[in-house]
């Protein structure tokens, strides 16, 4: 090298050295780019329909009839239609579920729609959901089963050949796949080819999952594939419908594998994670993964599913909703028509973004860089940002929102290509009253959505309070969602408390006791109020800023039952109180070893009587189902008629 040209490099270093120390570096691990993807579809289906659908069970054994599977009206156009109204982005499949039945024609097995009566064998499920969400332009998934309660080598070497032999058809077959999804259920009693025994693997090792990854990566490079432990995507360890609400997209990957037992910590993530593993959010619109005609008044309602939405989508998940699909081939009425009303209350809440465009200041913008200025987090573009000087580990931003608006919905953005990098943050707002702090939250990732009660504002100021690093925040909004106005529950208490409940905490109630239709002019309701008379409490829910309202709930009381005693089985009186405590979720149960057995009660009074009423268990996996009774009566405990 000539002396010129070394000064030339030198030169030049100096030149660049102290820009590329300013430049704008990821933070700990990142997502790629299927992941990011996948993250923003935001929203998605799950379909579970297959043999246990035609048997009526949720796990079945592996030994059914292909027989049993053969729906009267199949429309998988119709699933892709719902979802595509609902706002979703794709279809998750249920391929082939425990019991080892397949959904699609599959060479190796005979277990599957080839063999059932269904369009005389010549169906292909998987086909045709791969026809209808083209048609709609939505994603296709797949959920295959590791676990075959069907197959004769499961727990074998053998059947991991099978296993990616039918991985292999299913994704060479039927075109581009958006999800490989693994479930973490493993092992148990089965079928089995006729062993009907009991076989249970070892979880962490049995299937060699780096091989089969490795088989999803050649054939679609671009799926993401979800377990337990990724790698892709992170089962959130829950299937209740929420992601907790600090939730890194971080995980220590190589500490997790389908099946772990400290699943509880997916709800979080970890936050020295060394792999970006994100969450995702899957519950069924039931309580059953499985239609089940037993369900059908069981669908979740509208503010459970909202929850749900503002728990996942809300929480930096994504937000899987499993509809399951009824004998017929179709989503069930119930379920669809509540499909649509969470649609549409998703659409309201977010219709009218306050914040777009208005005005932004910001404690401080790194390099002083208008590619780094405040006003990127209301400019509506996700690829821009304001971001902080390095080594900033507290910083805040100001919206003006010129005029006063009332807004209940804050939603934020990290720019995760470059890291989910803050620990903390705070929300406040500018009222006539001065600054009040709305919210005080830990992590953001690719969203976070808070709800709080409407607040009228001039100014909202965004604070990161800690970090990892600076701050890169691509997006802010805000929102004034409208009240959810259905229907509140009214319930009395064994004291005679009367409690009325809306779903939307912010919501007016007005109640009635004289039979008449409450109304705004009615009494408000704003605590439990004691009323022990016969008669029924009426109750609505109206939204004060629209003036609109609920349907009414008229709930009839009838005698109080202040006084009331358990007599027989002595001993039980304070477990018993959950049931007459007048709440549905509460449940009592006793052991009777033989029956018939009895419970009797002690009303402490003397009343004509004209009817007895009696919920047995709502739970999912309702138990001690009263089949046969009779009731007896009686004036003094001796005679009894
Ligand atoms: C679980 C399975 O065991 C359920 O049946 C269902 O498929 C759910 C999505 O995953 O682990």
């Amino acid at each position: 090298m000539t002396i010129e040209k070394i000064l030339c490099v030198l030169f030049f270093s100096f030149l660049v050295t102290p820009a590329m120390s300013q430049q704008l570096e990821p933070y700990g691990p990142v997502p790629l780019e299927r992941q990011m993807e996948w993250q923003e579809m935001e929203f998605y289906a799950f379909v579970h329909f297959n043999m246990n659908t035609f048997i009526d069970e949720e796990w079945s054994y592996g030994d059914a009839d292909p027989a049993n599977f053969n729906p009267t009206q199949f429309d998988a156009r119709q699933w892709a239609r719902l979802a595509k109204k609902a706002g979703m982005k794709g279809i998750i499949l249920t391929v082939k579920h425990h019991d080892g039945f397949c959904l699609w024609p599959s060479d190796y097995t005979e277990y599957d729609v080839e063999n059932s009566p269904w369009r005389s064998g010549q169906g292909d499920v998987v086909q045709a959901l791969r026809e209808a969400t083209n048609e709609y332009g939505l994603e296709l998934g797949i959920y295959l089963s590791p676990w075959d309660r069907h197959h004769a080598d499961y727990g074998k070497p053998e059947y991991l050949t099978y296993f990616r032999n039918q991985l292999r058809e299913l994704l060479t077959e039927y075109g581009d796949i958006f999800e490989v999804w693994f479930d973490g259920a493993n092992g148990g009693d089965g079928y089995y080819g006729g062993a009907n025994e009991t076989r249970n693997v070892d979880r962490k090792s049995y299937y060699e999952w780096k091989e089969t990854f490795d088989l999803v990566r050649k054939l679609q490079p671009e799926a993401v594939i979800f377990s337990d432990a990724g790698p892709d995507v992170r089962w959130v360890g829950t299937e209740a419908g929420f992601a907790n609400k600090t939730n890194w997209s971080l995980l220590r990957r190589d500490e997790v594998w389908p099946g772990w037992p400290h699943y509880k910590q997916l709800r979080s993530g970890h936050e020295d994670g060394t792999h970006w593993v994100p969450a995702e959010v899957n519950t069924s619109i039931r309580p059953g993964w499985y239609y089940h005609a037993s369900e059908d008044h069981q669908v979740k309602s509208l503010p459970e599913l909202m929850d749900v939405y503002y728990h996942s989508i809300g929480r930096n998940a994504t937000f899987l909703l499993n509809l399951p699909v009824d004998p017929r081939g179709l989503v069930h009425e119930a379920d669809s028509a509540r499909l649509m009303q969470l649609a549409d209350q998703i659409r309201k809440d977010f219709d009218d973004n306050l914040a777009i465009e208005k005005p932004v200041e910001a404690s401080n913008i790194r390099n002083n860089d208008d590619r780094y200025d405040p006003k990127h987090i209301t400019d509506g573009n996700p690829e821009t940002y304001w971001a902080t000087d390095d080594g900033l580990l507290q910083a805040s931003l100001t919206i003006d929102l010129e005029n006063p608006r009332v807004i209940n919905r804050f939603l934020v953005q990290e720019y995760i290509q470059l890291g989910q990098r803050v620990k903390a943050f705070t929300i406040e707002a500018l009222t006539e009253q001065g600054w009040k702090q709305v919210a005080d939250e830990t992590t953001i990732g690719y969203k976070r959505i808070l709800r709080f009660p409407d607040i009228k504002a001039s100014k909202i100021r965004f604070s990161v309070t800690d970090a990892k690093a600076a701050p890169v925040i691509s997006n802010i909004e805000l929102y004034r969602a409208p009240k959810i106005l259905s229907k509140p529950s009214v319930w009395r208490s064994h004291q005679d408390t009367v409690h009325i409940e809306a779903a939307d905490r912010d919501a007016a109630i007005y109640y009635t006791t004289d039979g008449t239709s409450p109304s705004q002019d009615s009494q408000q309701y704003k605590k439990p109020f004691h009323w022990p008379q016969k008669g029924s409490v009426r109750a609505v829910v109206i939204d004060p800023h629209t003036g609109k309202s609920s349907p009414i709930t008229a709930k009839k009381f009838d005698i109080s039952k202040a006084e009331w005693a358990l007599v027989h089985p002595a001993g039980e009186s304070e477990k018993a109180d959950a049931m007459w405590d007048g709440r549905g979720s509460t449940r009592w149960g006793t052991k009777i070893s033989n029956l018939p057995g009895s419970i009797t009660i002690d009303l402490r009074d003397h009343y004509t009587l004209d009817g007895v009423t009696y919920l047995p268990d709502q739970g999912r996996y309702a138990s001690g189902i009263v089949r046969r009774y009779r009731i007896y009566i009686s004036d003094d405990g001796e005679e009894w008629q």
